[in-house]
């Protein structure tokens, strides 16, 4: 059965080069283990057979936990593992072309950075779109923060699910709450964790006690 964007809280992403040289499968492993509903594969600097591999293997596992998968960037990659869906920024493949690519049973995300970005990706048939980067991160220096004004206006506007991503961490996840983020992209500061579960675990209880 296809997936809709699940309603959920964390939105984990993949990223080896920041993994406490722990191995992606084992990243994977970890955020299923916590709950994880919603797992996208990032790797910027794998070859096409490596990554292929890591996702066929991904795409069993969270099968497996009934968790959606979602692979960056590379369509024919997502469509070869069996992915839920793709997501791509605003220089990726255009979403039109993506859209006829995957067909419409997969989840198609899409990176934005400003209001209108938004509106064009609702108005082209994305699932969901991201919203950030909110705040500076070294896990994306190519484009500069946005800050939680774009969030707040996100929140009052998009009519699709919207995913928060861009600095978010322990310390600044209640503020994003705050400013209307549902649901958090955290890369760094959930696959830096040595206890992953608990690092979720911890996330979780700021972002329940700050949406009170
Ligand atoms: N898109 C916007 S910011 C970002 C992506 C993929 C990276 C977020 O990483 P972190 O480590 O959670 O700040
Ligand atoms: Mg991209």
């Amino acid at each position: 059965m296809a997936f809709s964007f699940p309603e959920t809280d964390i939105y984990c992403l993949t990223d080896s080069r920041q993994s406490l040289g722990r191995s992606t499968l084992e990243v994977v492993r970890n955020m299923l283990l916590a709950g994880i509903k919603i797992i996208q594969y990032r790797e910027k600097d794998k070859d096409g057979a490596a990554m292929l591999e890591e996702c066929r293997a991904i795409r069993d596992m969270t099968r497996a936990a009934g968790c959606c998968f979602i692979v960056n960037d590379h369509v024919d990659i997502a469509l070869l593992c069996e992915a839920d869906g793709v997501h791509v920024g605003q220089d990726d493949l255009p979403l039109a072309s993506v859209r006829k690519l995957v067909g419409k049973d997969r989840v198609v995300g899409v990176s934005t950075h400003r209001w209108a970005e938004a509106e064009a990706a609702v108005a082209g048939g994305a699932d969901y779109i991201g919203v950030g980067p909110i705040l500076a991160t070294a896990t994306k220096k190519t484009t500069p923060p946005v800050g939680f004004s774009y969030l707040r206006e996100a929140a009052s506007k998009c009519r699709i699910p919207f995913v928060t991503i861009g600095g978010i961490n322990e310390s600044t996840v209640a503020e994003a709450v705050r400013n209307g983020a549902k649901c958090c992209g955290i890369v760094s500061d959930i696959i830096l964790a040595e206890d992953m579960p608990g690092k979720i675990a911890r996330l979780r209880a700021i972002m329940r006690e700050a949406a009170q």
